[in-house]
């Protein structure tokens, strides 16, 4: 696949991601964001794919934000279509039925502060930081991040964050839940694999009813979530998976998926 912004490759049963604009810190502009979605359908419906790995080119950032360059151009109308485009490709990658780890490895502010949110386990290295800076530039975030960054953070700290426009490191943004991990930078990447392999050697079909049950239930009631569990119990049984999984436990193996 032609892409001129990402570096897509496909190893070891993970899809490596890797926004790559490093002469803009990975600003996303509209051709960025539209080969975003491109991108994950491709890794998406490749078999070979368990797990998904989003990470961004250089030494400084995951992705600084929303291009300002192109953004500063635009009108009402060019702004609401943006917001939308961004949010769908987002909202793609949250609901791609594949677990989907952002390795932060530095800048990762406004749409790359949301570009990780929407990804189901962020890894961050000691180098990197995150912010909700849009209200500096006089808008707000676009992507989904108002209300991603309270799901995951709560309310409050997403208030502080966005209101002040004010970027904090990993560990501050550990200590909040933005974050998953912090780790060295040179084991960023190591790392993300490892949790990827700890993953990839449990049954794939019920890793991705967790995800989708897990999602599903955040976007509705405790009792809807919880009777919407109940029914994916019932389709693991479908499929090859517990006789597997629970059989090798009980012969003392290792199970093959
Ligand atoms: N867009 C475009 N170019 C950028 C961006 C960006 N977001 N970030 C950095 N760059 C460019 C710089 O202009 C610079 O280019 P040049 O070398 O040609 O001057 C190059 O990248 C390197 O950047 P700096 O020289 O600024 O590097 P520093 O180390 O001094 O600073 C910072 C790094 C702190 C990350 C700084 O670059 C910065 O503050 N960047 C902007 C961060 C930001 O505000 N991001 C949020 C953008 S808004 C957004 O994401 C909204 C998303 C939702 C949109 C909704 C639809 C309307």
């Amino acid at each position: 696949m032609e892409l001129n912004n990402f570096i897509l490759s496909v190893e070891e049963g993970i899809g490596w991601l890797k926004v790559n604009r490093p002469k803009v810190l990975n600003a996303f502009n509209t051709e960025t964001i539209l080969e975003l979605e491109k991108a994950i359908e491709s890794l998406e419906n490749d078999s070979a794919v368990k797990v998904i790995i989003v990470t961004g080119e250089g030494e400084k950032a995951f992705v600084a934000g929303a291009d300002i360059a192109e953004m500063s151009d635009m009108d009402a109308v060019r702004a609401r279509a943006f917001s939308q485009t961004g949010q769908r490709v987002l909202a793609k990658i949250e609901n791609v039925e594949k677990p989907v780890i952002a390795a932060i490895n530095g800048f990762a502010l406004g749409g790359g502060c949301e570009l990780a949110l929407a990804c189901d386990i962020r890894i961050a290295s000691e180098k990197a930081k995150l912010g909700l800076p849009e209200v500096t530039l006089g808008i707000i975030p676009g992507f989904a991040g108002t209300q991603r960054l309270a799901r995951v953070c709560g309310a409050g700290k997403a208030k502080e964050l966005i209101f002040s426009g004010g970027m904090i490191d990993a560990a501050s943004a550990e200590k909040i839940g933005l974050v998953n991990k912090v780790v060295a930078p040179e084991n960023l990447l190591e790392e993300a694999k490892k949790l990827a392999g700890k993953i990839m050697a449990n049954g794939p079909l019920a890793v991705r009813i967790a995800k989708t049950v897990i999602n599903r239930g955040l976007d509705s009631n405790f009792q809807t979530g919880q009777a919407y569990e109940a029914e994916a119990f019932g389709v693991c049984f479908s499929s090859g998976e517990p006789k597997e999984g629970m059989g090798a436990f009980l012969e003392k193996r290792k199970a093959e998926w």
